[in-house]
């Protein structure tokens, strides 16, 4: 028999499935140089191959995330070859990323310039990205924007702002039932005054104002230094505005490190409070899970995979913690034994407990190892090389 707790962390992992980043798998790097990767992916059918990669040796990862112009150069024409690579590889398309950011036109900015044709280009292009997402069946729609300012006094904040909702209205009346708009905040980069969209409070406004089908989505990575991301996650889960995450950790920036590899215990805390949350609802908190990391250094795949095994662990540790008990303890105000109780989950190594699963599933019981011992790294390498050594590494 199965211990209580032990069973909740199950009951977890069933739950968990989280989505890999397409970009994760191609050739990036810091804003100063790219180390290129004999292995690293060029071709979407690269990318969905090595997604699949994660997907068979963790069973966690059923889609991936594609950024539209890296992954669908021709819009809504790309939809079919998506699909075809979809059923190849067996990973489904996921959320949608429209990309606002990277042509000459948006320097000042995407839905916030001053100049109303290139705030139209950026709507027609988050709109485009709405039909794809319709076509490939795709829920979320998750545009993360650039916009904002270097210098005091250059742009008119609060101009922005009324751009804002009107493009993001104008977005979400384009919606499917169904279909959700994610609005990802970051207070800094590559805008270093203003950002215009900077904080939850600023998405979550936002969001309110587009329509009911907008939510918030929380990159880990895109905070300040010791801000509390548990406290914004329990007040998007008070307000039923939490749409989904990215995954990864940062030291001082958006580093897009390892998720947990820096903090684990606040990784912990953020999936105690969804945890808490479920429990005390007896419902689930519908949140997209998702891998935002693009490695430099570490073998993509690799990385992709520890970061699943990490989420996975941290996830269960999480479950089980004991939540009448803890309920209790903070009513009557117990601290040290109220600490104690999170703290004991925290420090549960539930490795073997998540091993335990995954061979009830038929899975592998060391992804890392399984993947290691399948010779794909080995034959990418040799497949891609030619083509990755011609790549341009250089800032300037
Ligand atoms: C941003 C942000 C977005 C991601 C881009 C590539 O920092 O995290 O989610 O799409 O990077
Ligand atoms: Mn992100
Ligand atoms: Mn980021």
């Amino acid at each position: 028999m199965k211990d209580r707790l032990v069973e909740k962390a199950w009951q977890a992992l069933d739950k968990l499935k989280i989505e890999l980043p397409s970009w994760g798998f191609a050739n990036t790097g810091t804003r100063f140089g790219k180390f290129i990767q004999a292995a690293a992916a060029t071709t979407i059918e690269e990318k969905f191959s090595d997604a699949a990669q994660v997907h068979s040796s963790t069973g966690a990862c059923p889609t991936l995330a594609l950024h539209v112009q890296w992954d669908l150069p021709n819009g809504l024409k790309d939809v079919g070859e998506v699909e075809r690579l979809s059923q190849k590889f067996g990973v489904r398309p996921g959320s949608i990323n429209p990309n606002i950011f990277q042509n000459q036109e948006y320097k000042y900015g995407s839905l916030g310039n001053p100049d109303s044709a290139i705030r139209k280009t950026a709507l027609r292009h988050i709109l485009d990205c709405v039909g794809i997402a319709e076509a490939l069946h795709c829920r979320d729609v998750a545009p993360w924007f650039a916009d904002g300012s270097n210098y005091p006094g250059t742009q008119n904040m609060r101009q922005r702002i009324a751009y804002f909702e009107e493009g993001l209205r104008e977005i979400h009346r384009s919606l499917k039932p169904g279909q959700r708009l994610l609005i990802e905040y970051k207070p800094f980069e590559p805008a270093f005054y203003h950002t215009d969209i900077a904080d939850w409070g600023m998405a979550y406004l936002l969001a309110k104002e587009a329509g009911p089908q907008a939510f918030v989505l929380v990159d880990t990575g895109h905070h300040y230094q010791a801000q509390n991301i548990e406290q914004i996650v329990a007040w998007l889960l008070h307000h039923k505005m939490i749409g989904g995450f990215h995954f990864n950790d940062r030291r001082y920036a958006d580093d897009d490190l390892t998720l947990g590899s820096i903090d684990p215990y606040q990784v912990f805390r953020i999936f105690h409070e969804i945890h808490m949350f479920e429990w005390e609802k007896g419902a689930v908190a519908d949140i997209a899970y998702m891998v935002d990391q693009s490695h430099n250094l570490k073998g993509k795949i690799e990385a992709m995979i520890q970061t699943v095994c990490t989420a996975q662990e941290l996830y269960a540790r999480a479950a089980m913690v004991d939540h009448e008990r803890l309920a209790g303890l903070q009513q009557g105000c117990s601290l040290v034994d109220a600490e104690e109780t999170l703290r004991g989950a925290f420090w549960t190594d539930t490795r073997s407990i998540v091993k335990d699963w995954r061979k009830s599933k038929g899975l592998p019981d060391d992804p890392l190892l399984a993947f290691r011992e399948s010779g794909y790294l080995e034959r990418v390498s040799r497949e891609r090389s030619a083509r990755n050594s011609g790549a341009n590494a250089s800032y300037a």
